[in-house]
Formats: C-alpha cells, structure tokens, sequence
C-alpha cells in the first residue's frame, strides 16, 4: 500500500535522500520518495511484511518528526 508521511526537520538536501535511503533499506518497502519541499515521504510497501508505524518509527530514529498525513486510498484494513 501507499501512505503519505509528513515530516518536519528536514534543513537541506541531504535529509530527505537519507530518509529515503533508510526507507528503502526497510524490509518490505517498495520505494519511497522524499520531497524536502513538500516535507513528505510517499512510500509504497507490503503492508504484510512492514507496518506503517514502523517505518514512521525509523523516521524518527533519524531525527526528525514524522507523523501521517494521508490516508491510503486502498481499503480500511484492520
Ligand atoms: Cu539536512
């Protein structure tokens, strides 16, 4: 599935290709994508193998605030 992650913290360019290094080194990630602009991180994983709150988790290990910002548009799952 694909969330949107909000975050805050990021000052240059290099925060977000770590955010996205660290994403895409997670197991069950598909790809991420980092936006220092947009302050998001889209990320497409298997929902199976990783949890959403886990890879928030791994954001803010980094340093920075990270929290949802947009609801995937696949089905309420449990
Ligand atoms: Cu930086």
């Amino acid at each position: 599935m694909r969330a949107e992650i909000h975050i805050e913290g990021m000052h240059c360019e290099s925060c977000p290709v770590d955010i996205k290094e660290t994403l895409e080194e997670t197991a069950g990630v598909r790809e991420a994508d980092t936006s220092l602009k947009r302050k998001t991180a889209v990320v497409d994983f298997d929902e199976n193998t990783v949890q959403l709150t886990t890879l928030i988790k791994k954001i803010q290990d980094l340093g920075y605030a990270a929290t949802v910002s947009g609801q995937p548009q696949s089905e309420v799952g449990a």
